[in-house]
């Protein structure tokens, strides 16, 4: 097929005939390429920008990392060129992820940060304001609302912060843009758009990027077209489109994503430019992703104090030889008539003045502040400067009628003429008599504490594999015709007058693209309820990246709050090695508090204190109540924080594990530690061991003692919030039962679970006055036995020593 020269498209894998001729047309017709002379000053002028804002940096810092553009400065105009037509279709607001390569000229030149600002990231001695950790200037986020010059609209302009991991910002970049257009009522993407750039190895190597592709496809994950960006220098230097159509990795990607790839020649400013249009009108045009491979060469070696003669001598010998495409175009521009000589160098002048001025202001600048860089500003949330509005968070409990009126909906069909299957009906007549009695299981806890939210104007999404129906089958959040295909309802949805809306969806099979989606999506609003759910705990590992450069420190990084919850099932049930545990050692290694350090524990609000200087809360709730409690607070707190909660599997269905309405009514609060409310209480004296446990294994424990006849002998308190560790609480525990020996009992292996993050703290909280003993299984490499005679030899063994009140006398 021919093209226009210098470009190249890859579309034959498309099978709709219409876009396909959409393209042909777009490609073939000829002389289609026009431009006006007002149109190529503009691009020349955009060239100039890219290419003197990178001979500036050099010039001023020639010994610092920038990663420049040159060999691909046409990535400006090419930018801007589709914000242009994007801002012409009626798009108002661009979020933007890219890596390293052009990121500081991308700020300067497309997003318009001031450049004294970033001109300031390269002083040295600018001290940091105390605001976290802060990151390198080349992961920084930003946002401005600004006019585009060219449609006289306006457009806001955000780029995403990012990790070092290349790609890893593509799906959070997806979810804010998704959340973005949710909230302005944008159901088709008209006005919320996304543009990914990316550099060639990364885009054809990370899983990350078909992941995100993926999501494209699914209705609560769509973002209706992303425009790609490909910084290609993958294939070295060539001014040859035939050789970037055997560019085989970006055409992988495209074809395994049925987007169609444009390349082009970068050297040809002109053809970029066109481009850039097109794929920005196919954008509108189909609101489907496309992609366009800007082919070019790197000048440069990686990094601005890399020698590429040392692997790729004869390339680069090629490259250097190279004139600089500003140089070229504007030759070519000359010969034309469009411009004259001094105007051009006016036009060089005149950028390079601004830069100048701008670095001298830049040495104004006495401190560096992170928060300019915000990608994500929460508006009315936070006091003018920045802080919360209140440290005190309200009763999380609800009115009785509150509950009640949940419970109903929670357990009929609000809709008519709707059946559903016998064995849902069943489920849902049970929960109707829990209603009656006045009880929450785990489901129930779970509907009343999203209900209320939803009451108070709270968007809820909940994400994740089969998450409607939930794993387990307990939650049923979607209710499925029997008779009508593909009938549904979604009694959440039908609870209040002028409730906030519920969205419930089931993901693709993918962890890291989902987990940073919703991060991305729990980004752009802090009055919404974002969460992920694993189907099962442990498969949090394959979205690492999201948890250990995003969730964790992101705050510190970035000085941006974020408060997804993470569900992660958890539990050894003789289940096998997977399935079993949630890894919650990892979680509890990432916590920020000093494991040797006691806090003042006078201090007026201690608690809501502590929350607010974590990185993110890690709880395990033995009850549905505090599971009830711990949901609600999340959103009532004056700030936010990531929240892990590891959930329960045989816990959903165990008879023990409910509540009473009573535990939940106005007044009452999520419990961070549970004290022993048993006989053991009642004379606190006599007690010889005080055990400390956390989730499910409470069931376990409170079984034996009971076999035993011990409920005297041994108290037996819970740790729900593990992390920020409660201190004080446990401290009034510690100092009720004076005889009692401590002992933390889990039953994950003892190298993993929480007993090396527990161990140091309580030791702390007693002034290291007592040992702390361990009753739980043996270390090991896998996380659980596959075998369940195996699995419950070990539960017995360590229900013994946790009751064998001599186990450690051989110890001390
Ligand atoms: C996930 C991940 N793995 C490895 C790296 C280390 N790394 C940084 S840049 C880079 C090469 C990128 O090449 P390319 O996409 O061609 O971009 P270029 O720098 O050449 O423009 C690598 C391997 C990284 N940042 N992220």
């Amino acid at each position: 097929m021919a093209y226009c020269q210098h470009i190249g498209v890859e579309f034959m894998f498309i099978n709709d005939l219409e876009q396909c001729q959409w393209i042909r047309q777009k490609f073939e017709t000829p002389g289609i390429m026009q431009f006006t002379n007002e149109e190529k000053r503009t691009l020349l002028a955009r060239l100039v920008r890219s290419t003197r804002f990178e001979d500036f940096l050099q010039r001023k810092w020639s010994s610092e990392k920038r990663f420049g553009l040159e060999g691909c400065e046409v990535l400006i105009p090419a930018l801007k060129t589709i914000i242009d037509k994007s801002s012409e279709n009626g798009v108002d607001y661009v979020i933007m992820g890219m890596p390293h390569r052009g990121r500081l000229n991308v700020l300067a030149n497309v997003i318009r940060k001031e450049l004294e600002q970033i001109f300031c990231q390269f002083d040295s001695k600018l001290e940091a304001a105390d605001e976290g950790s802060g990151d390198v200037k080349y992961h920084l986020g930003m946002y401005h609302r600004r006019i585009n010059r060219v449609t006289d609209r306006n457009i806001t302009l955000s780029l995403v912060a990012n990790p070092s991991h290349l790609e890893a910002a593509d799906p959070v970049v997806m979810g804010k843009t998704k959340a973005e257009q949710f909230y302005c009522g944008d159901t088709e993407g008209k006005k919320v758009m996304s543009i990914l750039l990316h550099g060639d190895a990364a885009f054809a190597g990370q899983g990350i990027v078909y992941e995100t592709f993926h999501l494209s496809d699914l209705p609560s994950y769509t973002t209706h077209g992303t425009v790609h960006v490909v910084v290609n220098n993958q294939i070295g230097f060539t001014t040859d489109p035939r050789m970037a159509r055997s560019s085989p990795y970006p055409t992988d990607v495209a074809r395994v994503v049925n987007a169609p790839i444009f390349h082009v020649n970068s050297d040809d400013p002109e053809a970029v430019m066109y481009v850039c249009k097109v794929a920005a009108e196919w954008r509108s045009t189909f609101h489907k992703d496309v992609v366009v491979d800007l082919v070019c060469y790197r000048r440069n070696g990686h990094n601005e104090m890399d020698e590429p003669m040392f692997t790729q001598p004869l390339m680069y010998k090629q490259i250097r030889k190279q004139k600089p495409v500003l140089q070229k175009y504007a030759e070519l521009l000359v010969s034309q008539g469009v411009v004259n000589q001094p105007e051009y160098e006016e036009e060089i002048s005149k950028y390079d003045k601004i830069c100048e001025e701008a670095f001298t202001r830049s040495k104004d600048e006495k401190i560096l502040h992170i928060k300019h860089w915000l990608d994500s500003p929460w508006p009315g949330f936070f006091t003018l400067d920045g802080q919360p509005r209140s440290m005190t968070c309200p009763s999380t409990g609800l009115t009785e009628d509150i509950l009640t009126h949940i419970g109903n909906v929670a357990s009929s069909v609000p809709v008519e003429n709707f059946t559903i299957h016998g064995g849902l009906s069943r489920i849902l007549k049970t929960r109707g008599e829990m209603v009656k009695n006045r009880t929450v299981d785990w489901a129930l806890a779970e509907y009343m504490a999203f209900g209320s939210l939803l009451k108070e104007g709270i968007h809820i999404r909940l994400s994740g594999q089969d998450v409607e129906r939930g794993t387990f089958s307990h939650r049923h959040h979607v209710l499925h015709d029997q008779n009508v295909d593909k009938k549904t309802c979604i009694p959440m949805n039908h609870l209040w007058p002028n409730q906030a809306p519920y969205t419930v969806c089931n993901s693709s099979l993918s962890e890291y693209g989902v987990l940073g989606f919703e991060l991305g999506f729990a980004m752009a609003s802090p009055n919404a309820l974002v969460l992920w759910e694993a189907q099962f705990g442990d498969f949090h590992n394959t979205a690492q990246c999201i948890i250990d450069q995003f969730i964790c420190p992101g705050q510190a990084k970035w000085v941006r709050q974020n408060g997804i919850v993470l569900l992660l099932p958890h539990g050894m049930e003789g289940m096998g090695p997977e399935h079993s545990s949630a890894r919650p050692e990892r979680f509890l290694q990432m916590c920020n508090d000093d494991p040797d350090v006691l806090p003042n524990l006078e201090e007026a609000n201690f608690d809501i204190n502590q929350l607010y200087d974590c990185n993110w809360v890690v709880v395990n709730c033995s009850t549905p109540g505090n599971f009830f409690h711990v949901l609600r607070r999340q959103i009532l707190l004056p700030f936010r924080k990531p929240l892990i909660i590891f959930t329960p599997k045989s816990l959903l269905r165990h008879p023990e594990a409910r509540t009473s309405f009573d535990e939940m009514l106005s007044g009452t609060h999520f419990q961070r530690v549970i004290p022993e409310d048993g006989l053991a209480a009642q004379n606190p004296e006599n007690v010889k061991r005080l055990l400390f446990c956390t989730g499910k294994v409470y069931y376990d424990l409170t079984r034996e003692r009971k076999a035993r006849g011990m409920a005297e002998q041994v108290a037996i308190t819970r740790i729900e919030q593990l992390s920020p560790f409660p201190f004080d609480l446990l401290l009034r525990e510690v100092q009720k039962y004076p005889n009692a020996e401590l002992a933390w009992c889990q039953e994950e292996h003892k190298n993993q679970g929480y007993y090396d993050y527990v161990k140091p703290r309580l030791r702390t909280t007693i002034s290291r006055a007592k040992p702390v003993w361990y009753a739980g299984r043996d270390p090991a490499a896998a996380p659980a036995t596959g075998n369940k005679k195996t699995h419950l030899t070990e539960l017995q063994r360590l229900l013994d020593t946790a009751f064998d009140l001599d186990a450690f006398k051989n110890f001390s």
